[in-house]
């Protein structure tokens, strides 16, 4: 038995937390029950390095260190977590995941994405995503969103190249993988953003019962 690797990506302020609530409960109430996770996180070791990645500190995290501590946090969720549920066939919906260091530490930073390349194939193995939802908003639409909701943390304090980078490599990833990504414009109403979302909650069910 396999089941479903769903993830949710997107910038700032997006609506990713908001529609991967309104996502779970349609196919919670077709009875598919699916789990839901985040990253950096996901299990008490994988939030403590989440908490370490997104605070602010006096010392400045090195590139490489954030990308190894994403990578250290991610190995952790997928061999306690997100293998397991796969493996006893659920429906697994992460709120962020690989998509996320290609877009913040190879788009934002400016690290290699091969070198990403290799970090994700060691950790990962095969593991890919079945299906990534991109959220995409303008930059300055997502952060107002999230400058609205509480403090910033040490990724949303960063400067408007750093998100047009992060966009932009979102956007060109998914161009260049159609068959694994749905871009959905998170800019519109809520109510806009849930209609899109119907269709691709009764593909999840038809893949998920086949
Ligand atoms: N990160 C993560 C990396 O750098 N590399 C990695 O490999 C990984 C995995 C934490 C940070 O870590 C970085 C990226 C992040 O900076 P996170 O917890 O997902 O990742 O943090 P955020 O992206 O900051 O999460 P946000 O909560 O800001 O964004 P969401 O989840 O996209 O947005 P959401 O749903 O919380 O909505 C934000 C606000 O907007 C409103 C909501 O009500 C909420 O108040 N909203 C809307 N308002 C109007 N119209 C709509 N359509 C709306 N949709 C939502």
């Amino acid at each position: 038995m396999s089941g479903l690797f769903i993830t949710f990506e997107g910038p700032e302020g997006a609506g990713k937390s908001t529609n991967l609530q309104y996502l779970a409960d349609i196919l919670s109430e077709a009875g598919a029950e699916p789990l839901l996770t985040r990253e950096p996180g996901g299990t008490p070791i994988a939030e403590q390095i989440r908490a370490l990645l997104l605070a602010n500190h006096d010392e400045q995290m090195d590139d490489d260190a954030e990308l190894l501590l994403m990578f250290a946090a991610r190995a952790q969720h997928l061999n306690r977590v997100i293998r397991p549920a796969l493996a006893a066939g659920r429906i697994v919906i992460s709120d962020r995941f690989t998509d996320a260091t290609y877009a913040y530490q190879g788009g934002g930073r400016g690290i290699d994405p091969e070198r990403i390349a290799v970090l994700e194939g060691w950790v990962q193995g095969s593991l890919r995503p079945d299906l990534t939802l991109l959220f995409d908003v303008p930059v300055e639409v997502g952060l107002a969103r999230a400058k609205a909701r509480s403090t910033l943390d040490r990724f949303e304090q960063e400067e408007r190249a750093f998100f047009d980078g992060v966009r932009n490599t979102y956007l060109r990833r998914a161009a260049l993988a159609p068959d694994r990504y749905r871009v959905i414009d998170g800019s519109g109403s809520l109510a806009s953003v849930q209609a899109a979302l119907q269709p691709v909650a009764q593909w999840i069910l038809e893949q998920w019962r086949a």
